[in-house]
């Protein structure tokens, strides 16, 4: 059945932009000129696959080390933009992604803001954060997580650099413009649980009696990378891999079993060397960091080629199909359980 059309009106381009231009007078547009562009008929990102060498962007990081303290900066890192949203400090247009380093001794000042972020630790030793009264000690691979409006500051009691990839939800905040930001009175805040508290209460396959969730995110802090690495390797000999994402696993809040925060999602997977996934396809554009190994992934019509620690940005819908050419491991968030919750995610594979 095809709509009935009406016959066409017949009048000069120049008349209708004439009536544009006095449209625009009024802070009012036509529609018809914009429909195509505002509601598109799939995801069509701003934004591009981007990849950043490990190497080059240590080289920086260790360069800004002599240029600022992390207390001077209050955070000293650099955030990794999108080669297509230059001067907004997004590396997808929901998320923020930086690299952030202590230097041994330093203090990264106690604060809060409703951004909530995301840390994956990348190299180095002795390096702590402290969220929400409890201090957690950094070992690489470790995911972290520090939920919206939690004080949080960051040191290094250990005798070299330490490095970390940072990942926020600041675009989405300032989408919705709920951003605060507030300092703690002293440089660093009141510590008043030991360390490892909060593993014990909700880390171990166990809860605390009649517990129920006080906020949206996990309760749990901090997911070692000695355990995730573990059970990806106990499933890869366990099999079989999936055709898509190799062994693929979420990291997710023990209490409820959704996302650590409502609006990010973290997933660590093991892809062995010479595995080629399929095709895969989300409407959430993804971060990857390796942890370990190397390859390279196919993403729409561009390739990228990978090593340890390097970042890179699959945009939202894209193909995406990775290629490794030793065992890896590859950490990756994304806006995932926001877009869920607006029942707004959509997955394609093949
Ligand atoms: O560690 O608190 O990369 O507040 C950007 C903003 C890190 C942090 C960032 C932040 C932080």
């Amino acid at each position: 059945m095809s709509h009935p059309t009406s016959p066409e009106i017949q009048v000069q381009e120049s008349v209708r932009r004439e009536f544009y231009q006095r449209l625009d007078s009024y802070s009012a547009a036509p529609l018809w000129t914009a429909l195509a562009k505002l509601v598109t008929s799939e995801p069509r990102p701003d934004y591009v696959p981007a990849c950043w060498n490990y190497a080059q962007m240590r080289a920086l990081l260790m360069e800004s080390g002599d240029l600022i303290t992390a207390s001077e900066a209050e955070r000293r890192v650099l955030v990794l933009e999108n080669p297509n949203l230059r001067g907004l400090s997004q590396i997808t247009q929901s998320l923020y992604a930086g690299l952030q380093l202590i230097l041994p001794g330093e203090i990264a000042p106690s604060h809060r803001h409703a951004a909530a972020a995301l840390r994956l630790v990348i190299e180095g030793n002795g390096g702590y954060t402290a969220v929400d009264g409890e201090r957690i000690t950094m070992h690489p691979g470790d995911f972290i997580i520090t939920p919206s409006w939690t004080f949080h500051d960051h040191g290094n009691l250990g005798s070299e650099p330490v490095i970390w990839l940072d990942g926020l939800d600041v675009p989405i905040v300032n989408m919705f413009t709920t951003s605060f930001f507030e300092g703690y009175p002293q440089e660093t805040q009141a510590i008043v649980r030991p360390e490892g508290d909060a593993a014990a209460r909700f880390g171990a396959t166990l809860l605390p009696l009649e517990y129920t969730p006080q906020s949206a995110s996990s309760p749990l802090f901090v997911y070692p990378y000695s355990r995730s690495r573990e059970a990806l390797d106990q499933l890869y000999r366990n099999g079989p891999l999936d055709a898509h994402h190799g062994i693929k696993l979420q990291y997710a809040n023990p209490a409820t079993g959704g996302s650590p925060m409502p609006t990010m999602a973290a997933f660590t997977q093991f892809l062995p060397a010479g595995f080629k996934s399929e095709n895969y396809q989300s409407t959430d554009g993804t971060i990857y960091c390796v942890v370990e190994g190397r390859g390279c992934s196919r993403i729409g019509e561009e390739t990228v080629e990978w090593g340890p620690h390097d970042v890179f940005v699959v945009p939202a819908w894209a193909s995406v199909q990775h290629q490794p050419s030793e065992d890896s491991v590859l950490f990756s968030f994304s806006d995932r359980p926001a877009q869920k919750a607006l029942g707004l995610w959509r997955e394609k594979r093949g």
